[in-house]
């Protein structure tokens, strides 16, 4: 029997709602959550991809997250719209949260969207190239589970703290980056330590607070290292304020917290900011266009690439193709269905 399992988008996402379904959730929760998590495996972002279902309905078995429980949408200001989450996953809050947002931002020139009490597993590129194709520049930023030593530490302080961003590029794919601001995801330990690969030195350390390649020590009593030393770590804790206490929300550390042990997706705040190209500069949108445009093709010139190149390469295998799943991983996610 074959170690791969090939299956259409059509099918993970079939797959994806069923399974969420199954588990208790209600169609419009899963309905966005597969939307979600097709998306990351289509861009073969493996760590936040079909792998997300094990954790999503871990943590729904476990009575932690809400799967049934609606957004509420608050208009705060001409600039700040804020949606209570309810203790579900954010992905339906974003989805309702982000058309009142990008209306904002087209009135207002800028706009916050902040979620609160949203269990958040996924990728935040997905939510910034959606406002970028919509012309908006974007920026998103979420905290996690205190998994991650402070640079010049070794016990766990911050979360593993995204920060996505997005810049329109008209009749181009637009300018995405999304990264943890620790040496890697969580993520992408947990799916190292799966496979029983070790993990590049820099990325953890263990309970002595020792360099190690052992994912397993990292996860068991060890810490996470921020990227680039004092500054991830900086702009880590800058992640927590922003998305956390200046929105009324938990810190990493508080997350980690009410999870009590369970292992169960980190539940906390989001904030996505939206400006509007239109209502900044002097006036002159077509130049200041050209002049982003010549700073990406001088990177690419010199045969760098941009951020989410290599997913947008994806998209396009996995849009003609279909992905590849490990068999493992299919069966387990089969097994959610018992
Ligand atoms: P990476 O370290 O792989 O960084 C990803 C970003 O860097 C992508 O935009 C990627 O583009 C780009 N990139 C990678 N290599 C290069 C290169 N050589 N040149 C130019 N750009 C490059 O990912 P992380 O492990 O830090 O994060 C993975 C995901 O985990 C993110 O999507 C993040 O949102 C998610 N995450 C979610 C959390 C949550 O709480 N919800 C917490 C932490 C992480 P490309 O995709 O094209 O390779
Ligand atoms: O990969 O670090 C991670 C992560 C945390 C929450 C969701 N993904």
């Amino acid at each position: 029997m074959s170690e791969t399992v090939q299956l259409s988008l059509h099918e993970v996402h079939a797959l994806a709602v069923r399974v969420l379904s199954h588990n208790g959730m209600s169609d419009a929760h899963a309905q966005a959550i597969a939307r979600v998590i097709t998306a990351g495996q289509r861009d073969e972002c493996h760590s936040h991809g079909v792998y997300r279902l094990l954790v999503t309905t871990h943590t729904l078995r476990k009575g932690k997250v809400s799967g049934t429980a609606e957004p509420i949408v608050s208009d705060r200001s001409p600039a700040i719209v804020a949606v209570d989450a309810q203790f579900a996953f954010s992905q339906l809050a974003f989805e309702v949260g982000s058309k009142v947002l990008a209306e904002k931002a087209r009135r207002t020139g800028i706009a916050a969207l902040a979620i609160n009490n949203c269990y958040h597993f996924s990728a935040l590129w997905p939510e910034v190239e959606m406002l970028a194709e919509q012309g908006l520049v974007a920026l998103a930023m979420t905290p996690s589970h205190a998994w991650v030593a402070p640079a010049g530490g070794s016990r766990p302080a911050l979360g593993t703290n995204p920060l996505a961003f997005g810049w329109p590029r008209p009749g181009k794919s637009p300018y995405v980056f999304d990264f943890a601001t620790s040496a890697a995801a969580r993520g992408e330990i947990e799916l190292h330590r799966r496979s029983g690969k070790e993990i590049p030195l820099g990325w953890g350390v263990d309970a002595t607070g020792s360099p190690t390649t052992d994912p397993s020590a990292v996860v068991n009593g060890g810490a996470m290292l921020t990227f680039g030393g004092h500054k991830g770590s900086a702009l880590s804790t800058m992640v927590e304020m922003l998305a956390g206490p200046l929105i009324g929300d938990l810190t990493s550390i508080d997350s980690l917290a009410l999870d009590a042990g369970e292992g169960g997706t980190p539940c906390h705040g989001e904030l996505i900011l939206a400006f509007d190209p239109a209502a900044f500069g002097l006036g002159d949108l077509q130049g200041d266009r050209a002049r982003a445009e010549r700073l990406f093709e001088t990177i690419t010139g010199q045969g760098a690439r941009l951020p989410s190149q290599r997913r947008f390469e994806a998209r396009a295998r996995s849009v003609a193709h279909g992905v590849t799943l490990p068999r493992a991983l299919y069966s387990e996610v089969l097994a959610l269905l018992r």
